[in-house]
């Protein structure tokens, strides 16, 4: 029902902006990503009192966030993709405020974009690292709106929309691809019985189908790679998930935890599947939400991102009740994250 479905957009909005306020305090700080550590963190987050100490947006958020709002609002004032107003919208955020932690080599394209006379908009990004392209994750950071405002639409539309924000920034087909995982992960969440425990393995098989179908188009075109990437990672995901416990190290070697796509969004996905099943350590009596940010802290490197990935899947599945509002009240851009999610859901509806 629609009452339900509202709890679940803004879980997925409100979950990104947690993820990366939360994560931000520990982005490259390896040693302090410890459970102990971050639930140090947390304890500040839920005990300061209302109205003493606690300081309303305390923690800022970062170009994930920044970026994620001009997704949402480019979407919902066009009803639809502009790649113009979208372009202008990420460049004209960046100038505003450039002090966000932006990647070191995205803000040539923003430099770029800010030419009034430039016709093709996705021109400055294939000419990135000599027409490579960046396959850095600040198209998978930013796209949570997207499979919201696909919420009522199929897959394809859902791949087409995701690929066309991701190129306004990343051409890199591992950039491109590691969106279009995340996209799915949190359409594919919002689309799940929560009423039920989560089947881990059915939600890994149907990121699977897809990434397969991506993984052998892009080879045609990739001649000298001879594997699939993403879905190596999906499978690895499938084999830890029938294990006890795995260390941070292995996951880390295996699943990644950097700035890069492939190196960042399998370990969020993991993060919040993991955090489906029980712990038997200090998270224990945490919820799923809880869990997911924690413990995708806990994987080091790119904290903000990959908690603010694991964020945007884990609030589409749990919704905005599991995170607590002191977690809200802390963290900048929370509220206007619901505002953006009870717009999209009114725009999803109409499509
Ligand atoms: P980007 O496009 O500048 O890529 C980020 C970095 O990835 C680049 O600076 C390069 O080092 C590397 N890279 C990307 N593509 C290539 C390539 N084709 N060849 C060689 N190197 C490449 O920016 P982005 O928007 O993708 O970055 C997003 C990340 O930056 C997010 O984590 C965000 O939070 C932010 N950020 C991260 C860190 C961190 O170190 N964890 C620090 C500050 C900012
Ligand atoms: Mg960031
Ligand atoms: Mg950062
Ligand atoms: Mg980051």
């Amino acid at each position: 029902s629609c009452a339900k479905l509202i709890t679940r957009f803004r879980g997925s909005m409100v979950g990104a902006v947690i993820g990366d306020c939360i994560g931000a305090c520990f982005e490259m700080n390896d040693e302090e990503c410890t459970k102990s550590n971050i639930l140090k963190t947390i304890a500040h987050i839920e005990n300061v009192k209302a109205g003493k100490r606690r300081k309303f947006g305390e923690y800022i958020y970062t170009d994930d966030t920044a970026m994620a709002r001009s997704v949402a609002e480019s979407l919902i004032d066009n009803k639809g993709f502009n790649a113009k107003d979208m372009a202008k919208r990420f460049s004209e955020e960046y100038m505003r405020e450039p002090r966000r932690g932006y990647g070191g080599n995205v803000i040539t394209v923003f430099k770029l974009l800010q030419d009034p006379q430039l016709e093709d908009v996705f021109e400055p990004a294939r000419r990135q690292f000599d027409g490579q392209g960046s396959f850095g994750n600040g198209g998978a950071m930013r796209i949570v709106p997207a499979p919201l405002f696909s919420y009522n639409k199929d897959i394809e539309f859902l791949q087409n929309l995701t690929r066309q924000i991701t190129e306004i920034t990343h051409s890199h087909y591992q950039a491109i691809q590691g969106t279009i995982l995340e996209s799915l992960a949190i359409y594919i969440a919002l689309h799940t019985d929560n009423t039920i425990p989560l089947d881990t393995d059915h939600y890994l098989q149907q990121l699977k189908k897809h990434m397969n179908t991506l993984e052998e188009e892009g080879l045609a075109q990739e001649s000298e790679k001879n594997d699939k990437p993403y879905c190596y990672k999906l499978d690895k995901m499938k084999e830890y998930l029938e294990q006890e416990e795995v260390s941070i190290d292995e996951l880390n070697e295996v699943l990644g935890n950097d700035v890069s796509a492939l190196g960042s969004v399998p370990a969020a996905i993991y993060s919040f599947l993991r955090s489906s099943k029980p712990f038997t350590d200090e998270l224990e009596d945490r919820n799923g939400f809880e869990k997911t940010i924690i413990y995708a802290i806990s994987m080091k490197g790119d904290t903000d991102t990959i908690a603010s990935m694991a964020g945007a899947i884990a609030g589409a599945y749990y919704g905005i009740k599991s995170i607590p509002d002191s977690w809200q009240h802390s963290c900048e851009g929370a509220i206007d994250a619901s505002k953006y999610a009870d717009k999209l859901i009114d725009i999803s509806e109409e499509l």
